[in-house]
């Protein structure tokens, strides 16, 4: 398998469902469409609804049940960077390689296009009960799941720790507690909503939870020394950001070089758990060990 091929072929098939459930741009309110698209159809590596379709392979699912939900994790994951990068959070002026949302559509409209990316995102993964009535059940787990992981118990609970914590020092208790509701959170139920789709049993969507929980850690681990190693140009958003917030990560705790010895060690341990699975899925394989080199 050529893995930078198939990476591609996704993304182009990740980017059509998202196009085909954005809302159209019209009425006195499409402003707001525009925006939505805006922050949308930026780029980014699409990784959420990419582990989302992956995992619905592995546990046997076909067909279009898992696309709304796939559109709709990718609205929340843009939600939520829409309003990090917002003056309040980390006002930050570039992402995904262009003007932030809020610079480009002011202050207030980066709000609302947040607020309606998540308005949507519920829009529109409900629609998955219209087009698979005989579904009701799994849609209905995979809404709850959706709603949980992105709530207060999920990545809004991480991230008020670390607005609260930003200019102290904390401890790697409490920043194990960020990372696994910031950003694993999202990737977890990325995850679990593929298995859960497909029809996985309850074992198996714990199981894909533990496996998800190590690749989002694994992955913010990645992010906070890519953010003291990498380049603008490379990560298309700004660098040295943690410690423009003050913030306590990783690579301040336990420096860079165990830092990365611990994005290996937590990603294998996700892949071996993922083989223990009686199904392969050869691309989610190759993209775990890829996490654990990303550039970007
Ligand atoms: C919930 C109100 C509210 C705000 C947002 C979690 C969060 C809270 C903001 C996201 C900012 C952040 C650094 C999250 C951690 C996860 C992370 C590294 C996100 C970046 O995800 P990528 O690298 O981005 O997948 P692309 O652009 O590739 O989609």
């Amino acid at each position: 398998m050529n893995f930078k091929e198939e990476q591609v072929k996704r993304v182009e098939i990740i980017e059509k469902i998202l196009k085909k459930y954005l809302p159209a741009k019209e009425g006195h309110q499409k402003v707001i469409m525009e925006a939505m698209e805006y922050s949308v159809m930026a780029g980014g590596k699409r990784l959420r609804p990419m582990l989302m379709q992956e995992t619905y392979k592995l546990f046997g699912g076909e067909g279009e049940l898992v696309e709304p939900f796939m559109a709709a994790m990718e609205m929340i994951h843009t939600y939520s960077l829409v309003h990090d990068d917002l003056p309040a959070m980390d006002d930050d002026d570039y992402r995904r390689g262009r003007k932030t949302t809020h610079v480009v559509y002011g202050e207030a409209m980066g709000i609302l296009a947040g607020d309606a990316l998540l308005n949507f995102a519920f829009e529109t993964a409900t629609k998955a009960f219209a087009m698979f009535p005989e579904k009701t059940l799994e849609i209905g787990k995979a809404l709850q799941v959706l709603a949980g992981k992105a709530g207060i118990y999920g990545m809004i609970g991480g991230q008020v720790v670390d607005v609260e914590s930003a200019g102290n020092s904390i401890s790697k208790e409490v920043l194990d507690f960020i990372y696994e509701l910031k950003t694993s959170a999202l990737i977890e139920s990325s995850m679990m909503i593929g298995a859960i789709l497909a029809g996985a049993d309850e074992t198996s969507v714990k199981t894909i939870e533990k496996i998800a929980k190590n690749i989002g850690i694994a992955f913010q681990i990645q992010d906070d020394i890519l953010d003291v190693t990498s380049t603008v140009e490379e990560l298309g958003k700004p660098i040295h950001s943690d410690e423009k917030n003050e913030k306590t990560t990783y690579v301040t705790l336990v420096g860079l070089e165990k830092a990365k010895e611990y994005v290996e060690n937590i990603s294998m341990e996700a892949i071996q758990l993922l083989e223990t699975f009686e199904t392969r899925d050869a691309f989610l394989k190759e993209l775990l060990k890829a996490l654990i080199h990303r550039k970007k």
